[in-house]
C-alpha cells in the first residue's frame, strides 16, 4: 500500500475553534491511527515538538509529542571545529502519542520556559508551570499507560494538555503581555 502522507493546515490564533474543550476519544480504530500519523507529518513539517489534534481542528483529546524533531534521514553535518573531521549523528525520532491524557499531581515547584506555539507563530513569552507531573494516558490500542514525566516533556505535554482545554500559552500571560501578543500576531498576518 502506498503511504498516504497529508500536511493539514495548522489553526492559528485568535481562531475561536482554538477555545474548545475536546472530546475524549472512544473509538480506536484505523481512522484515530491515519489521524496520528497525520499529525505527525504535520508537526515534523511545522518544525514543532508537539500537536493537539484541536491545532488541525480536530476537537479530540489526543497529542502527539516528539522532543527529537529533526530527520533521521537528514545527511550529518560535518563539522571540525577542533581540527578532527568527524560527523555529528542525525538525532532519532522519539514519536510519542497521547489519547485522553490525564495530568495527575503536579508538583508545587514551579519551573519557568520559553513557550512558543504552531498556533501562535513567532511569538515567546515565559510560562510558569509545575516541573514535574503524571501523566496517564492511552494508547493507540486503548491500553492505559502511566509515567512521571520531568523537564522538556513536562512543558511539552502541560502545553499540549492547555489546547484539549482550549488554552493557549499566551493565556497564562498578564492582559497587557496578551494582548500585545495578539496585536503582534495581527500585524504579522497584515504584513504577509
Ligand atoms: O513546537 C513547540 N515548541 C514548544 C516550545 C516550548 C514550549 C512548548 C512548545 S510546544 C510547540 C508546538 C505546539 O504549539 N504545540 O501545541
Ligand atoms: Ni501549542
Amino acid at each position: 500500500m502506498a503511504e498516504i502522507m497529508a500536511i493539514l493546515p495548522i489553526i492559528e490564533a485568535p481562531d475561536p475553534r482554538l477555545k474548545t474543550v475536546s472530546k475524549p476519544v472512544d473509538t480506536f480504530d484505523d481512522q484515530l491511527k491515519i489521524l496520528v500519523h497525520d499529525m505527525f507529518e504535520t508537526m515534523y513539517d511545522a518544525h514543532g515538538i508537539g500537536l493537539a489534534a484541536i491545532q488541525v481542528g480536530i476537537p479530540l483529546r489526543l497529542l502527539v509529542i516528539d522532543l527529537q524533531p529533526e530527520d533521521e534521514d537528514a545527511e550529518p553535518e560535518p563539522c571540525d571545529h577542533d581540527g578532527h573531521h568527524h560527523h555529528h549523528q542525525p538525532t532519532k525520532k522519539e514519536p510519542r502519542i497521547f489519547v485522553n491524557p490525564e495530568i495527575l499531581d503536579p508538583s508545587a515547584e514551579l519551573k519557568t520556559y520559553q513557550e512558543g506555539c504552531l498556533s501562535v507563530p513567532d511569538i515567546y513569552a515565559d510560562v510558569d508551570r509545575p516541573a514535574m507531573c503524571r501523566v496517564r494516558w492511552q494508547d493507540l490500542d486503548g491500553n492505559v499507560h502511566e509515567e512521571q514525566m520531568d523537564g522538556m516533556m513536562a512543558v511539552c505535554i502541560q502545553h499540549e494538555m492547555d489546547h484539549l482545554n482550549g488554552v493557549l500559552f499566551i493565556d497564562h500571560l498578564s492582559r497587557l503581555k496578551r494582548s500585545m501578543a495578539l496585536k503582534k500576531l495581527e500585524k504579522a498576518r497584515k504584513a504577509a
